[in-house]
């Protein structure tokens, strides 16, 4: 594609799709001042925008340096996306203390004391290329590089557990069936090479080598490898305590960072990630609710997701990103801030916005 197609093709999207904040926000002038190895690079990271013209976002960084490289076009998608005024400064506040509020569900009903939440946190490792850009060979050095922290870490008794591997030849693999059945338990990842926007971004490249998942024994710590970020850290059970939830991710992401080589974080944007959705904390928390009058027993999500926006939550089905709710009404509650809000506020804003919406389907 040529400079002139290239551009006419974002144009294009930008009248058809106005959501895409990549078309949004490209500026030609910029991308034709940039020297052919930037514009390369600046290829890449729109690409899947670019081809994929219902994007939301429409970029992947393929280098943590690509957010202050090309800031002139990547900061301005950020700051639309999360909400933060031009010329206001940005600065990602990290708060993990879970001892400043208590945030139990049970407190809202009885009835909330068995719901099902997951918090996870999106890390890179700074001396790797991002997803997007890695080479198979990459994919593989860098796994077993997790695979070996994963080692140290089974022999935590908080945190025991095994590592289990996708990669054909691996020592961890496991075989087809195992592989679907901790699919079906929505534990391990689906096969990302379906998927339109990671393909053209590149992270699902090479599958499904340098992918896999530590589960601990007791199946509420996972570590996604190779995903869209290089891990995903996530502590997930069924109860109340979002406490206790926090606090689990908080003491295995500490150890993890100890075992790791660095990760790669910004004073402004805090844990670098592929997609800049999540940039900030970088976390995204969520808990199922059945909320079937307020959903019309799952036929219809208006009214929950208008309530759930004005509180700051994001509403979707319990089976992920565009996924409809179960006939009882079952749906995923999520706080929608990742940038400028700290861990802590994030778990308050879930708790805060779950009591609100309780209350609304049991006025
Ligand atoms: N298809 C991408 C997704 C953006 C947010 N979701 C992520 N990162 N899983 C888009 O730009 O629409």
């Amino acid at each position: 594609m040529t400079d002139e197609q290239l551009i006419a093709r974002i144009d294009e999207v930008k009248q058809s799709h106005p959501d895409n904040l990549m078309a949004r926000h490209f500026d030609a002038d910029y991308y034709l001042g940039l020297d052919a190895p930037l514009q390369a690079r600046l290829r890449k990271i729109i690409a899947s925008g670019v081809q994929n013209e219902n994007s939301s976002m429409g970029a992947y960084a393929m280098a943590p340096d690509d957010y202050a490289q090309f800031a002139p076009l990547l900061d301005a998608m950020i700051r639309d996306f999360h909400g933060i005024e031009a010329g206001t400064p940005i600065a990602q506040p990290h708060d993990w203390d879970t001892s400043a509020v208590t945030s139990d569900l049970g407190a809202i009903d009885a009835k909330l004391k068995q719901v099902s939440m997951r918090v996870r946190v999106a890390r890179n490792v700074a001396s790797f290329p991002l997803p997007g850009a890695m080479s198979k060979e990459q994919r593989v050095v860098f796994e077993d590089v997790a695979a070996a922290a994963f080692a140290k870490l089974a022999e935590n008794p908080d945190f025991g557990g095994q590592y289990l591997s996708i990669t054909p030849g691996s020592p961890y693999e496991i075989d087809a069936a195992e592989y679907q059945r901790r699919v079906a338990a929505h534990q391990m990842f689906k096969d990302m090479s379906g998927d339109k926007y990671l393909n053209v971004a590149g992270i699902s490249g090479d599958w499904p080598y340098g992918r896999g998942m530590y589960v601990s024994e007791a199946e509420d710590f996972l570590v996604w490898v190779g995903e869209e970020d290089h891990l995903r850290i996530m502590s997930m059970q069924t109860g109340g305590d979002l406490n206790a939830l926090f606090a689990r991710l908080h003491d295995g992401l500490q150890i993890l960072g100890d075992l790791l080589p660095a990760f790669a974080m910004s004073d402004k944007y805090g844990a670098i990630a592929s997609c800049p959705t999540n940039l900030g904390a970088g976390m995204r928390c969520s808990l199922h609710m059945k909320l079937p009058h307020l959903t019309k027993s799952g036929t219809d999500l208006t009214r929950v997701t208008t309530e759930a926006k004005s509180r700051g939550l994001a509403v979707r089905g319990a089976g992920g990103e565009h996924s409809d709710a179960g006939s009882d009404g079952l749906v995923d509650v999520s706080p929608s801030a990742r940038l400028g809000v700290s861990e802590m506020q994030i778990m308050r804003r879930l708790y805060d916005g779950a009591a609100a919406l309780w209350a609304l389907e049991t006025v």
